[in-house]
């Protein structure tokens, strides 16, 4: 059947957007891969920038928010950007076992792409501390778990000692290639917007991401792609603020329990990038972050975990220095559906429950 040239457009566009085939394929060129490097992806990036007017009107003074909306990943947050590119180098090196500590997404994120790859995989999370969401995905995609009674600094030393030791691959952001991958969501912001923002605003953990957001803004910048660099904005939950306080927190606590990391990794990294873009480090409460979460929520319909909605919570924190008719980016790195305990517990639904079964009691609960 001849289709209509209407139809035909429609129908080609349609498959030219259905082409993305995940971001090492995407982004070839930027990333350290080559002919004989084995592509282990699962169709990750790509993730959909989104205003949000109801942050903007908190701010006022002409600025655009938008959040980059990487709990859209094939398993639920921004981790997969990096773990496509570990999982296909650590294939490309002849690598038979993965190993990483987790707060619960880089343990799920691993699990998957190591099933995709052939690869066996171990994760060591901290006992009670990982949200229902994020365990069920590590027990379904395949991973062998050990939960420690300790915390996620102690699980990273533990990886740490364990991959130095025996044949396994470490996949924490202490892997380079973790990084290399991450950096793509700076590319797709730029050339969303056609320019970097003003301000990245992002929350931190291992601060692995903040410092893969600069790397790839540098890049695009250094290419001519963007005209600015941004300030790089990091922000952390009170309870466990170590790059905010500038020391290390032996305890660390907050409702975010993916940035419940009181020893990050990453801290020089993230210092520098701080430094080098003016950017600033600051931390919110976590009735703060539960605030900016039921605002995303109930006015934009977006779901996303508290760990990222601390990003808009310092947004909202900070708006006094917001300088006037800037564009601001706020990174939302995992899905809310990771978290359902946190979602039951935190919100201003109106739930009513044991309801009969009949129109009448219905319009009576309705007020009708
Ligand atoms: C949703 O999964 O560290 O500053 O082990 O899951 O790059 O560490 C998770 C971190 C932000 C912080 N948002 O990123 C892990 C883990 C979410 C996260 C962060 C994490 P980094």
């Amino acid at each position: 059947m001849a289709f209509s040239k209407k139809l035909k457009q429609l129908f080609f566009s349609g498959q030219k957007k259905n082409n993305w085939n995940g971001l090492i394929n995407a982004y070839k060129p930027w990333l350290p891969v080559t002919n004989k490097t084995p592509i282990i992806s699962l169709n990750e990036g790509g993730t959909p920038l989104i205003e949000v007017n109801s942050i903007a009107n908190r701010i006022g003074k002409g600025v655009k928010v938008y959040v980059k909306y990487d709990g859209l990943n094939p398993t639920g947050s921004f981790k997969d950007r990096g773990m496509t590119m570990a999982i296909s180098k650590a294939k490309e090196d002849g690598c038979e076992a993965v190993i990483c500590a987790s707060t619960g997404n880089t343990s799920a994120s691993a699990a998957a792409y190591a099933s995709k790859g052939g690869i066996k995989s171990f994760v060591i999370i901290p006992d009670g501390y990982v949200a229902q969401g994020k365990l069920a995905q590590a027990l379904v995609y395949g991973a062998e778990i050990l939960a420690i009674k300790g915390n996620f600094d102690k699980a990273l030393d533990i990886v740490r000692e364990l991959s130095e030791k025996y044949p396994i691959t470490l996949v924490n952001s202490v892997n380079p290639y973790r990084l290399q991958g991450q950096k793509t969501a700076a590319f797709e912001i730029i050339e969303n917007l056609g320019n970097a923002p003003d301000w990245l605003c992002i929350p931190m953990g291992n601060a692995g991401n903040i410092s893969a957001y600069w790397m790839g803004f540098q890049e695009f910048f250094n290419a001519n792609k963007s005209k600015k660099l941004p300030r790089m904005m990091g922000f952390q939950a009170s309870g466990s603020a170590p790059l905010v306080e500038g020391r290390s927190i032996s305890n660390p606590e907050t409702i975010a329990t993916a940035i419940r990391i009181g020893n990050p990794v990453n801290k020089e990294k993230a210092l520098k990038a701080k430094e080098s873009s003016n950017g600033k480090f600051s931390s919110v409460t976590d009735s703060e972050i539960i605030e900016a979460y039921k605002i995303l929520g109930k006015e934009e319909g977006i779901f996303c975990e508290p760990a990222s909605a601390a990003s808009v919570a310092g947004l909202l924190k900070v708006k006094n220095d917001v300088p006037m008719n800037s564009t601001i980016v706020c990174v939302l790195t995992g899905n809310g559906l990771k978290d359902p305990d946190c979602a039951i517990k935190n919100n201003d639904a109106i739930f009513h429950t044991g309801v009969e079964a009949e129109i009448s009691s219905i319009t009576k609960k309705m007020g009708f």
